[in-house]
């Protein structure tokens, strides 16, 4: 399985729920490994793009309100396939629907505040971290580096 890049975030919910610990916990013990972490407010503009695929749904100015309604932390996870492995340890995006076992499953139950986000292709994925990082902010981790990584 090819290394992919992945964008993470810990929505405003999980930030003042104290759960960015435990998303982070369990993507590093799953045996992916961060390149690239920032704490920030979400502006309008950023949010806007970031979900331009929802512009026309209803829930779209509820989405952007909550997003940028207090600090998020963003993340980039590498790994073998981790793009699916992140949305499966998501579980479904509404958490009455999420299994047991998953950070929604486990932590959520509003599908406006489901606590994470992940992107959802591989394409998708280059478009969010180029989104949110800049590309000194991303660790190129050397063989070397990366001696105790799993
Ligand atoms: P994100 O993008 O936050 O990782 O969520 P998902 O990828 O799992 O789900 P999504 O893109 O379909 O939805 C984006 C975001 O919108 C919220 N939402 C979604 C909502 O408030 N009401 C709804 O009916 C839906 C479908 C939740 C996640």
């Amino acid at each position: 399985m090819a290394d992919e890049r992945t964008l993470v975030l810990v929505k405003p919910d999980g930030v003042q729920r104290a759960l960015v610990g435990d998303v982070i916990s369990r993507l590093e013990r799953r045996g992916l490994h961060l390149v690239g972490l920032k704490l920030l407010l979400i502006d309008r503009a950023l949010a806007e793009r970031h979900y331009a695929e929802h512009r026309e749904k209803p829930f779209f100015g509820d989405l952007v309100g909550f997003i940028t309604s207090s600090p998020v932390v963003a993340m980039v996870w590498e790994g073998p396939g981790a793009v699916a492995m992140v949305r499966s340890m998501m579980g479904a995006t509404d958490p009455a629907n999420a299994a047991p076992g998953t950070i929604r499953g486990d932590h959520a139950v509003s599908i406006g505040a489901n606590v994470v986000h992940g992107s959802d292709s591989v394409s998708r994925a280059a478009e969010e971290v180029a989104l949110f990082f800049e590309p000194g902010e991303l660790v190129e981790w050397t063989s070397a580096q990366a001696a105790w990584l799993h």
